[in-house]
Parts: C-alpha cells; structure tokens; sequence
C-alpha cells in the first residue's frame, strides 16, 4: 500500500471522513473536501468555510508516538506550502494548533487520536486554511480572521494546493520516521511567539500575563509567570490574539 490523496466534492468533516476510513488507508493518506458543511474545531466549537473557498484537509499517522507530533508534521508542510505559493506572507505558527498573519487567524489545526484496542493506533490531524473568502465571508466569523485572498488579491485553486500540501506531509512524514526529532526542532523553531509575552485565557476565562518561554518534551507551553514555570496542555489554555506581539 501507498499512501493516496482523496479528494472528494462536498463531506460533513474531513477529519470525521478520514477517521472512517482510517483502517483501509496507509500512514501519510490524506482526504480533502471541496466543500466542508459541518467542520469541526477544537473543544465542540465550529470550523466555517463557505463552498470552494477553503482547504478542508486532513491526514492520517500511524506511526506518531505522540499526537501533537501529527499536529507539528501538518504545521510544518502548510507553513512551507503557503510561504512558497505567497512568497512574502509573514505567516507564522501561533502555539498549539493556529497559523496566523498579524493577529488573524489564517488557519487552525485539529488533531484527534485513534484509540483500538485501548492503545493509540494514529492520528488524523486536520487542517483548514482560508483560501479565496472575501471580507465580507470573515466578517460572519466571530474571531478576526483572514485568507491568502485577502493578503493577495490573487485567487487560489484548491486542488493544485491540496497536491502541495501532500506532498510536503510525505516528506516530513518521511523524515519524522527517519529522525522525529528533527521534525520536533523544527516546530519548535517554528513557534515564532517564543520569548513574547502574551495572555493566555483558560477555558473558564481565566486570564494569565507571561512571557511564553519554551515548550516541553510532550508539546505543553512553558509560560513564565512573575519568575516562576507555570505549564499549560494544550487543551488547557488558548493565547489571546489581541496580545500578539505582530502589528
Ligand atoms: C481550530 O479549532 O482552529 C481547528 C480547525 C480545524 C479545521 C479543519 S478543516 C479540515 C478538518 N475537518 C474538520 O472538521 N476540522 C478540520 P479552534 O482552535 O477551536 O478554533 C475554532 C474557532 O475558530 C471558531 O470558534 C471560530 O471562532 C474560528 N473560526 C471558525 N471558522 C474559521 C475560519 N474559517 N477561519 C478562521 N477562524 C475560524
């Protein structure tokens, strides 16, 4: 078996699509939706995107010891994918999950385990990037968001982008079995907000002002709050995109 590119004209979830078919596809597959009507983010919230204007795309690991690592493969292949197709857009990897342009979001990142037989068997990671809306279109999200369009003025066609997008993810996937750690500095080295200080708001609304110092072995923020490590899974906490530090 090879891995295979699926795509498809119109599903509910390209995540819920791939972890259907999860057992009959080989590590590095990847299922990509037109049109997305029911996509989902992190926590039961919503992921929108009206028909074709969107990359609705999601790939499986199965040889990922952890899954924040499927999350860093996926980052890594979109970030070279979209600084090659728009040379000049200062996109950068907002820790855990999100790709962003100043303090819009561009992107964001779903990664779900597969459990069988109570062991992890892989990872679908997914992941959503705004290509063609218009203002209009972002303006009915309810966070400040923006796509390659926007940037540009220039419209991008799905198809060729998800072909990019694969192929970067076999290449890293190839490396990540070779040497995972390389994969790991990499992401590291991509999470731009280190050394910001930021806001962080936890899932009650909590508020925390810190300066984002590291991340740890498992992928959780180290946050340094009044001199003292405080840590945050990334379930735990989201940064505040007001307090990012790009104009
Ligand atoms: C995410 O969740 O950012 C993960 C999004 C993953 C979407 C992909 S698309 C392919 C695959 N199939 C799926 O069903 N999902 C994945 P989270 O951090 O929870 O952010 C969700 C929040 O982002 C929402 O509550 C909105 O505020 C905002 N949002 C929704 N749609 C957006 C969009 N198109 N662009 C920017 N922000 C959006």
């Amino acid at each position: 078996m090879a891995a295979e590119l699926i795509i498809v004209e119109r599903t509910a979830s390209t995540n819920t699509a791939a972890r259907q078919l999860f057992d009959t596809l080989d590590d590095g597959s990847c299922f990509c939706a037109l049109e997305q009507y029911s996509g989902r983010g992190r926590l039961g919230r919503k992921w929108v995107t009206p028909p074709g204007t969107a990359l609705c795309f999601s790939a499986v690991f199965k040889d990922v010891t952890q899954a924040f690592h499927a999350g860093a493969i996926i980052a890594l292949a979109a970030l070279d994918m979209l600084k090659t197709s728009l040379p000049g857009l200062q996109v950068f990897f907002k820790w855990p999950n999100d790709l962003y342009v100043g303090k819009n979001k561009l992107a964001g990142i779903l990664s779900e385990g597969v459990i069988s037989g109570g062991k992890l068997a892989g990872v679908v990671s997914g992941i959503g990037i705004n290509l063609n809306q218009n203002r209009d279109d972002l303006s009915k999200l309810d966070n400040p968001a923006t796509s390659l369009f926007v940037e540009s003025g220039c419209r991008f066609e799905t198809v060729p982008m998800c072909q990019k997008l694969f192929d970067r993810i076999q290449m890293l996937n190839e490396v990540y079995h070779r040497a995972p750690e390389q994969i790991i500095a990499k992401w590291q080295k991509a999470n731009a907000l280190i050394g910001h200080t930021l806001e962080v708001i936890r899932p009650d609304g909590a508020r925390l002002t810190g300066i984002f110092s590291g991340i740890a072995p498992d992928g959780a923020m180290l946050l340094s709050v009044n001199g003292a490590t405080v840590r945050f899974d990334c379930g735990d906490v989201k940064i505040d995109p007001a307090s990012l530090p790009h104009a």
